[in-house]
Parts: C-alpha cells; sequence; structure tokens
C-alpha cells in the first residue's frame, strides 16, 4: 500500500521576495502532523500569457503589491476544495484547483495563490513517503544532473547598466559533475570581479547576482566573459560557453527592437537576426533564449531555421510553460527549446506535463527562477526530477540564486554514483580571432 495522509489545513503568509516586494509563502499540514511550506517567486520580464499573479492593488500598501488577496484565496477557497484530499494525489489537487480558478490563466484565485499550495503539496508529498523531493516528482530513476546556465552579467529590466540585453550567461560544458561545473562557475565569476575591478568598472550586482557594470556596448559584455574565462585558466567554448537571454520582449514595440542602452539604436527582425548570427560566429554561444519578442513568432521561427542547428534557441516569453502554446511552438517550428518556470503556468502538474512535451519532440529544456526570488529550492529538485537537462538561477552570488545550486549539489553528492551529467549543447569550441 503506498502511503498517504490528507490535507487537514492550508496557511498562507505574505512574506518578502529578495527584491523586498511581497510573495507568498503557503503551509500545508496534514492529519499526521506533517507540514510543508513553499513559497512563490516573482518575474520582472513577465511574458503577457503567463498565469496572472494576483496583487492587490491597494497603493496604501506596498506600492499596490500586496498579496493579501491571495493568501485569503489559499486559506479560504482553495482550502475548502482540497482539505481532506489524499497530499500524494498531487494530479487531482492541482486538477481540482484549476477547475475552482475556472479562468484560462488563473486570473482569479491568482497562480501564485494556486501554485504555492501544489509545491507545498509536493514537499508534503515526499515528507509522507519519505523521500526527498526530487524522486516524488520524478517519473523516472534516471537521475541527469542539470547543465548550469549561471548569469554572470545582468542587464535590461534587472539592472541599470548599459546593457540591453538581460542576461549573460556562462555554462560550464567541459564540467564533468555539476559541482565541478559550479567550480568553473565561481571561479570565472571571481576572475570576472577582478576584471571588472582592474578597470575600474562597478562591481554592483543586479537582481540575480549578476554584474551591471557600464560597458560600451552589448559586444564588449561577451567579449568581457570571453576575457574572464581564460583569466580563470579556462577555454572558451571548450571548457565554458555563454548562453544569452536578451528578453526582447522588453526591447520591443511590436515593430522594431531598440537597444537604447548600449547606444546600438533601433533594428528591425532582420537586423536583429544579422546580429545574433554575428555574435555566433565571433564568440562560443550556444543558447538564445527569448531572442525576438514575445508576439514576433515569425523571428523566433527565422532563427530556429537559420541557426536552430548550431545554437538552441528558447522560448520564455513566447511559451511561458504552457502545455497548448507549446505545443503550438513545435508544430510551427518555433524554438528547440523551452524555459521551464512553474510560475509561468501556476501548477507542478502542469510545469511536469510542459517538459513532458519538449522531450517528447525532442526539444531541450532550461528549468528557470525567476529575478525576484525566495530561499525555496523546489527548481532544483524538479530540474533532477525531470531530466530538464539544465538550470539557470543566476550567478554564484546571493543566497536566494545559490539555494539552488547548493541543492543540486546535495543532491548529486546524495546520488552518488546514480548521478549522471553531460553537456546538452552542440560543442562550439571558438578560439578568438
Ligand atoms: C527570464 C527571467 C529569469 P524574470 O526572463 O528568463 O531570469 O526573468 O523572472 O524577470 O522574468
Ligand atoms: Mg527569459
Amino acid at each position: 500500500m503506498p502511503a498517504s495522509s490528507h490535507i487537514t489545513s492550508l496557511r498562507a503568509l505574505e512574506i518578502l521576495d529578495s527584491r523586498g516586494y511581497p510573495t507568498l509563502s503557503v503551509t500545508v499540514t496534514l492529519d499526521n502532523g506533517i507540514t510543508a511550506s513553499a513559497s512563490v517567486p516573482s518575474g520582472a520580464s513577465t511574458g503577457a500569457h503567463e498565469a496572472v499573479e494576483l496583487r492587490d492593488n491597494n497603493p496604501d500598501r506596498f506600492a499596490g503589491k500586496g498579496v493579501r488577496q491571495a493568501l485569503q484565496n489559499v486559506e479560504g477557497e482553495i482550502g475548502g476544495a482540497i482539505i481532506g484530499m489524499d497530499v500524494c494525489a498531487q494530479p487531482d489537487i492541482d486538477r481540482v484547483m484549476i477547475e475552482r480558478d475556472a479562468t484560462p490563466n488563473k486570473a482569479r484565485l491568482g497562480g501564485n495563490a494556486i501554485l504555492g499550495v501544489s509545491m507545498a503539496v509536493a514537499r508534503a508529498a515526499s515528507s509522507v513517503l519519505a523521500q526527498p523531493l526530487y524522486e516524488t516528482l520524478a517519473g523516472t530513476t534516471d537521475y541527469l544532473l542539470p547543465m548550469p546556465c549561471m548569469n554572470v552579467l545582468n542587464g535590461g529590466k534587472h539592472a541599470d547598466s548599459s546593457l540591453d540585453f538581460q542576461e549573460f550567461m556562462i555554462v560550464p560544458v567541459g564540467a564533468s559533475s555539476f559541482a565541478e561545473a559550479m567550480r568553473y562557475g565561481a571561479e570565472t565569476y571571481a576572475a570576472l570581479r577582478d576584471l571588472l575591478h582592474g578597470r575600474g568598472l562597478k562591481t554592483a550586482v543586479g537582481d540575480e547576482g549578476g554584474f551591471a557594470p557600464n560597458l560600451k556596448s552589448n559586444e564588449a559584455a561577451c567579449e568581457l566573459i570571453v576575457d574572464a574565462i581564460e583569466a580563470a585558466g579556462y577555454r572558451p567554448g571548450t571548457d565554458i560557453a555563454i548562453a544569452l537571454d536578451p528578453a526582447a520582449s522588453s526591447l520591443s514595440d511590436g515593430e522594431q527592437y531598440d537597444l537604447a542602452r548600449s547606444g546600438t539604436g533601433l533594428l528591425d527582425r532582420a537586423g536583429l537576426l544579422a546580429l545574433y548570427g554575428r555574435w555566433i560566429d565571433a564568440y562560443p554561444i550556444v543558447s538564445i533564449e527569448d531572442g525576438f519578442g514575445e508576439e514576433d513568432w515569425q523571428g523566433f521561427i527565422d532563427q530556429t531555421v537559420s541557426q536552430g542547428s548550431r545554437i538552441q534557441i528558447v522560448g520564455d516569453d513566447l511559451l511561458v510553460t504552457n502545455p497548448r502554446i507549446i505545443r503550438e511552438g513545435i508544430a510551427r517550428k518555433a524554438a528547440n527549446a523551452a524555459l521551464i518556470k512553474p510560475n509561468q503556468i501556476g501548477t507542478v502538474t502542469e510545469t511536469i506535463e510542459a517538459v513532458r512535451i519538449c522531450h517528447a519532440a525532442g526539444w531541450g529544456t532550461m528549468v528557470s527562477h525567476r529575478s525576484g526570488e525566495t530561499t525555496d529550492a523546489f527548481i532544483a529538485d524538479l530540474a533532477v526530477a525531470v531530466g530538464a537537462g539544465q538550470i539557470k538561477s543566476g550567478a554564484p552570488c546571493r543566497g536566494e540564486r545559490l539555494a539552488k545550486y547548493n541543492r543540486l549539489i546535495e543532491i548529486e553528492a546524495e546520488l552518488g554514483a546514480k548521478a549522471r551529467f553531460t553537456n546538452p549543447f552542440v560543442s562550439r569550441p571558438k578560439p578568438r580571432t
């Protein structure tokens, strides 16, 4: 008989995230006395089709960002619907919440309220089963540790640097284990700090722990990263590659892309695609996420046709972890990978479904944090459970970013010989010219 236990209460708290904005922490209590909690992250560059983050819009509290209504929905209506249910029946619990909400984007009860409950339920189930969370969530015992993609230079909506593009990530493709990958990343991050310092540039960090200097151009960010990789004693492309998230929805007015901060100015779709092409030739780039705006499907399709065999093309704002939209993305060949963020869709069950759809189509998946985070490391366990192959949790800096990476170091050690770690990218060694 599999273990089971029933939910007796749901409680929520309005806590603060890493930007000091309110978010929810949810605690589930079971009839056997077990309790488990989870807290919900929050993005800044959000996709238009994401699950709705319910905020109070009361200007007297947190400039309208309070989450008391979402809290009440957890303790009231959601509690009323799921108290008494078997906590190990995650798909049923998530379905009941989706049906209760009865909107296509969780706008009534709140994606934040529903996700907080869904994550706390998963964690409570793992306690009941006396398993680590990744095992409870897993559909497999083939445990693949994800390649960490560490965002070491922050721009766009995540920093007030000169960079138009939001994220410049380092990817330790040559590392032999997750822990080694983190060492490569942390050493390169330290070398980058020294380089910036030596050049008289700011070493203050952005929302995701990456440095936020004022550089002459977006290209200068890639140059600087290549310099840091070499200064740390690694080979660009062979040991450590680069991944980008321009978060181009934030640059687009629907017609053109405005790279104003760096002084590049306006580019149309073809101009931006050509820029990526030049960068792919010049730098060891293995992945570009949201290279085009969320409404610019043609931009994604063009990029997948022309650059998709050389690099990974990731849909984030475009696909919003939504199984229906991901299916459309696959049918239209608009990318070859999806970013996976539980709070974009709002339940654990749908998040796992999104990953399965990607893998069945031969697409890659990168599990992701949000720019507003807590120390909850749920996505670390999730990444292992679904065999995502990749994770991004910011720089190796700031506690809420490291909570995820450190949890993965723990999981790898716990799994021992059962842990696999591979490079999911097309190898692109690129000597500097
Ligand atoms: C992204 C995310 C995470 P945000 O665009 O990929 O890095 O940013 O959480 O602000 O949407
Ligand atoms: Mg993104």
